[in-house]
């Protein structure tokens, strides 16, 4: 009986999941690093309201389906991988160079990108940056492999001409560097004993499946087949919605009963909101906490400084906007405060301008942010000052922070003490 899944239909199944959550990745991944790091003259969508709930929750779930799915294209591909001889010609290396780089390219992006989600740094260098640079070098890779391959892809991309009758995977000897075919026990081309893999060669008869070793009818050993192929991916599927489903609960309200590996659990924390920098972490309780805090608005003619109090007599517009941290963990809250662009209007700017945050803290990459017209302009972006209710707790930003539709978490800046408008 063959393998059930080391053949070129199988490598071409697991392939295009791949290729499609990679994509997904890819896609996602751009949006949002765009949205913290735009281009000049970027707008962007503020509505739905949780758009970046949605884009970021795609980005991680795709990212953790590619482990399981990654681990099952590997063990398929596993005799090429020890091929004998290594290297055939130009074209031959191109395409194992081009597997080399991107198959440890991906273990590193999806790798640390999982640890990430834990809001876990352990190495010296900026994750976003080094996780961007790197999806380039992913989606290279990929385009080379899919380049070589396109002929195996071809012509295994429907099931219906990779089966014989009987429902033994059908080998096509014509495709040139196409996956050995399982054959019995032995050894391995490179001196690994196992499962003997051999290369198609032009003495097995051309879109033919190969006589039984065992001598059975091949009737009964395309059963087997078709039983041992669909007990692999039943294997791999529920592999992958096992980990899908297990932490998708984080972004997601429809899956939080089955949240168990995920790191965020919802409605956890104060004001019923998990905290991702505590104000003790961030260095602001002091400042936070004093009563001479004032929140500085500085326009192009006029500066005005706002107390909590005055803040709050003005603080009447409500939103429902979610916290969508870029780590993958979201979730919808209620917020109170004061519009905006209304500051906007009280020191004689456009609400249509560029306008930079500044919070109390000191360090760090998340003291300064920028908002475009777009969001300074729309009326559910807040300077928060309730949330869920009451007073916004010294851990979600008190005493005023930004909430804004559609946009990263990192962007959703806390302790704020200076709105400055640019243009
Ligand atoms: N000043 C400041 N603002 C910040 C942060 C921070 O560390 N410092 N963390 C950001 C991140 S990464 C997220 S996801 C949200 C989380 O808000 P919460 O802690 O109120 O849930 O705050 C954002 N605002
Ligand atoms: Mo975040």
């Amino acid at each position: 009986m063959a393998s059930p899944n080391r053949n070129a239909r199988s490598a071409v199944v697991l392939g295009r999941l791949l290729g499609i959550a990679f994509l997904i990745c890819f896609g996602t991944g751009l949006y949002s690093h765009l949205l913290q790091d735009p281009l000049p003259g970027m707008h962007f969508a503020t509505r739905p309201v949780r758009l970046y709930q949605f884009t970021q929750g795609l980005h991680i779930t795709a990212g953790i389906a590619i482990i399981p799915l990654l681990l099952a294209k590997l063990n398929t591909v596993m005799p090429a991988l020890a091929q004998d001889p290594p290297v055939r010609g130009a074209l031959h290396l191109l395409e194992r160079l081009s597997i080399a780089v991107f198959v440890s390219a991906a273990i590193v992006q999806v790798g640390t990108g999982l640890v990430n989600t834990f809001q876990w740094y352990p190495w010296p260098f900026p994750f976003r940056q080094v996780h961007f640079a790197l999806s380039f070098v992913l989606i290279g890779s990929l385009a080379i492999h899919i380049g070589t391959k396109l002929p195996i892809i071809v012509r295994y991309w429907r099931a219906r001409d990779s089966y014989d009758a009987d429902g033994r995977f059908v080998h096509d000897d014509t495709v040139g560097s196409e996956l050995p075919e399982y054959h019995g026990t032995g050894t391995y081309p490179r001196g690994i004993t196992g499962r003997v893999m051999r290369w198609a060669d032009g003495a097995e008869p051309r879109r033919a499946s190969r006589p039984s070793p065992s001598g059975s009818s091949g009737a009964a050993d395309g059963r087997r087949e078709r039983i041992a192929r669909r007990g692999f991916f039943t294997g791999v599927a529920a592999a992958t919605a096992g980990v899908v489903v297990l932490t998708a609960g984080q972004s997601s309200k429809l899956a939080e009963p089955f949240n168990v590996f995920a790191p965020r659990k919802r409605g956890l924390g104060p004001n019923g909101l998990p905290v991702n920098r505590t104000a003790r972490a961030a260095g602001v309780l002091a400042t936070a906490t004093a009563a001479d805090w004032t929140l500085t608005v500085a326009g192009p003619a006029v500066t005005r400084t706002f107390s909590r109090a005055e803040l709050v007599a003005l603080g009447t517009a409500e939103a429902a906007l979610p916290i969508s941290c870029v780590e993958g963990w979201s979730q919808m809250a209620r917020w109170k405060g004061v519009r905006m662009r209304d500051l906007l209007a009280a020191v004689q700017a456009d609400p249509g301008s560029h306008v930079r945050v500044t919070s109390l803290e000191r360090h760090g990459g998340y003291r300064i942010m920028d908002m475009g017209p777009e969001y300074a302009s729309d009326p559910t972006t807040l300077v928060a000052l309730e949330l869920n209710g009451a007073t916004l707790d010294l851990d979600h930003g008190f005493p005023a922070r930004i909430i804004a539709p559609g946009r990263p978490g990192v962007l959703q800046t806390k302790w704020i003490e200076r709105i400055e408008v640019l243009s």
